[in-house]
């Protein structure tokens, strides 16, 4: 908010009707949950803190399925993970793409890692390890096809509530998916590669995590010109790893999961509460080398 000069008396009254209206706002958000709840019928899991979404686990006990590469078409098969309970009703959805000459294992960890939050999590394998940014991108909309139409656990997800992630080529995969399919409502790339480093098409809120120390997949040639090119308008985010290299994204790191959980819940969800981890913008520590972004988010 911006306050423009005005009189002593008149900005009594401002903060006088400011105090009216934030008593107002308290009186409605009395019953809280159920009201929070009323709010947003797409937000899951109790209220977060720092510690809950740097935890190697969140609220959610997860199962997990395997889908055979010879069952489905479009992609290479891979491991749902989601959240056992049934009690909390539908989930957002997330498919991940693995990087050149890798499997689903070098991204497995973000399976239970994100579905343990309230997410349903498809990491999958490419139809060949060699496969090239734009195919894995098909290969990520054909597994949330599969996911949302035929998988088993169909009737858990909100098939209007979907993102993509990817490591490396997987997240010049994800950029490629978010611009084929613009109702997908959240991409993060994780050291991503890609010979297109224009993104202006994009619709999708993306969150671009690069790695200062990353010789394979320069952020001066990938991860920062893919950041500055998505549009000015667009909900987006550059975090740039401190002390870390191209294949961070393969194990367990709090900073890469805190993040992008905050940022899938902010956008697939639309749940404001994981906002305070996104705005304002967190700072440089020995964590983070860089974070931009426009704050406060849009949509
Ligand atoms: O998926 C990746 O690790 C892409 C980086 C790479 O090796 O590209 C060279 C063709
Ligand atoms: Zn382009």
């Amino acid at each position: 908010m911006h306050l423009t000069p005005t009189s002593r008396t008149h900005r009594r009254s401002l903060l006088g009707a400011a105090a009216a209206a934030a008593a107002a706002l308290c009186a409605t958000l009395l019953p809280g949950t159920q009201a929070q709840a009323a709010d947003n019928p797409y937000e899951r899991g109790p209220a977060p803190t720092v510690a809950s979404i740097e935890a190697s686990r969140g609220p959610y006990s997860v199962s997990d399925t395997s889908v055979s590469s010879l069952a489905v078409t479009g992609f290479g098969g891979g491991t749902i993970y989601y959240p056992t309970s049934t009690a909390d009703g539908t989930f957002g959805a997330v498919a991940i793409s693995p990087g050149f000459t890798a499997y689903e294992s070098s991204i497995a960890w973000l399976g239970p890692r994100l579905a343990s939050q309230g997410f349903v999590v498809f990491t999958i394998d490419t139809n060949s390890i060699y496969d090239q940014p734009g195919s894995r991108g098909d290969q990520l909309l054909a597994a949330l096809d599969y996911l949302t139409q035929r998988s088993s656990v169909r009737g858990r997800i909100d098939s209007t509530r979907l993102g993509v992630m990817g490591h490396s080529m997987g997240g010049g995969g994800t950029l490629e998916a978010a611009k084929e399919r613009p109702s997908l409502q959240a991409a993060i790339p994780l050291t991503g590669w890609n010979t297109d480093k224009t993104w202006p098409e994009l619709r999708t809120p993306t969150m671009v995590i690069g790695a200062d120390g990353d010789t394979v997949a320069s952020v001066s040639s990938h991860s920062e010109p893919f950041y500055q090119s998505l549009p000015a308008s667009l909900d987006k985010a550059y975090l740039e790893l401190n002390n870390a290299n191209h294949f961070t994204p393969n194990s367990s790191n709090t900073t890469i999961a805190k993040y992008s959980i905050s940022w899938l819940k902010r956008f697939i969800d639309n749940d404001t509460r994981y906002e305070q981890f996104l705005c304002p913008l967190p700072r440089p520590s020995l964590t983070i080398e860089e974070y931009r972004g426009n704050c406060p988010h849009t949509s």
